[in-house]
């Protein structure tokens, strides 16, 4: 497996399908506020998106014009890498997380098992996630694989062997750490996931829940890898400290790369690291 040690992309997973805006009135929910946050982030450092978007009540939606819109908003007003989610919220059904793909987003997420989710259950059996990854290299979308348990390391060897190669011919994972149902977010989790990639790994990227999202950025920066944050996995800075916008977060990480002498990637260099078709 060949990491970049220097350079670091950062994602920017803002919004998610968990928080409520009543909750948060900072969070991400309209496409101008969507627009404005990956403006910001951009500016700060981060070269990727990763979008779930909400409907008029601020509720998640996988509707397709909405997805089909903000991906072309995101493209029209920053140059970021746009990925969509396919997980969607735990009550979406199968069916309609496989039309995310119509959108046309640059990437999307492909998380490599079922795992509990904390009351609820993240579905994703073996059928869905093989139909998935051969429509996203039908469609010439690259997949991140995002893992929340060792099993789904597993998992992804056996998806590679027997369907090949994502579009582009790179494999970029994201290891999703403190969910609580899947692997907690510490380091010595961290190495060990990492350390069972398959070799034809050729990035990955992590990123801590909640509390875990210091430690998990600080283990990623030491041993290469890339990282992703965003009010989807975070809501304070610190104890009773809330976040206030996205760019935070994405700063933050820009703060402790800068010590570990990585430098935030553009989205330019963040589509050649992952083989983005220029459409
Ligand atoms: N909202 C979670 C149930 C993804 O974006 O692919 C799933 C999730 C993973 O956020
Ligand atoms: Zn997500």
């Amino acid at each position: 497996m060949s990491v970049s040690t220097d350079k670091l992309m950062i994602t920017v997973a803002p919004t998610g399908a968990e928080t409520s805006k009543t909750d948060w009135p900072q969070l991400p929910t309209t496409l101008d506020e969507l627009v404005e946050t990956g403006q910001q982030c951009q500016e700060v450092g981060a070269s990727m998106i990763h979008v779930h978007i909400r409907d008029d009540d601020h509720q998640p939606t996988l509707d397709l014009a909405r997805l089909t819109d903000t991906v072309d908003a995101l493209h029209e007003n920053t140059d970021l890498v746009v990925q969509l989610s396919t997980g969607g919220s735990v009550h979406d059904p199968l069916e309609t997380r496989l039309k995310v793909l119509d959108a046309q987003p640059d990437s999307c997420s492909l998380t490599m098992g079922t795992t509990n989710f904390g009351d609820d259950v993240f579905l994703n059996p073996w059928p869905f996630i093989t139909e998935l990854y051969q429509l996203s290299q039908e469609r010439e979308v690259v997949p991140e694989f995002e893992l929340f348990d060792l099993g789904h390391v597993h998992a992804l060897h056996r998806l590679l062997d027997k369907y090949g190669l994502p579009y582009g011919g790179r494999v970029h994972c994201d290891l999703v750490m403190g969910v609580p149902g899947g692997m907690p977010g510490t380091t010595d989790a961290l190495v060990a996931a990492v350390n069972a990639l398959p070799d034809v790994v050729t990035s990955w990227s992590a990123t801590g829940i909640g509390r875990s999202t210091l430690s998990v950025a600080l283990a990623a920066l030491s041993k290469g890898g890339h990282l992703r944050v965003g009010m989807e996995d975070v809501l304070t800075l610190a104890k009773g400290v809330p976040v206030e916008h996205n760019s935070q977060l994405v700063e933050r990480v820009v703060n402790l790369a800068n010590i570990a002498q990585r430098t935030p990637m553009s989205p330019d260099e963040a589509r050649d690291l992952l083989q983005i078709k220029r459409r």
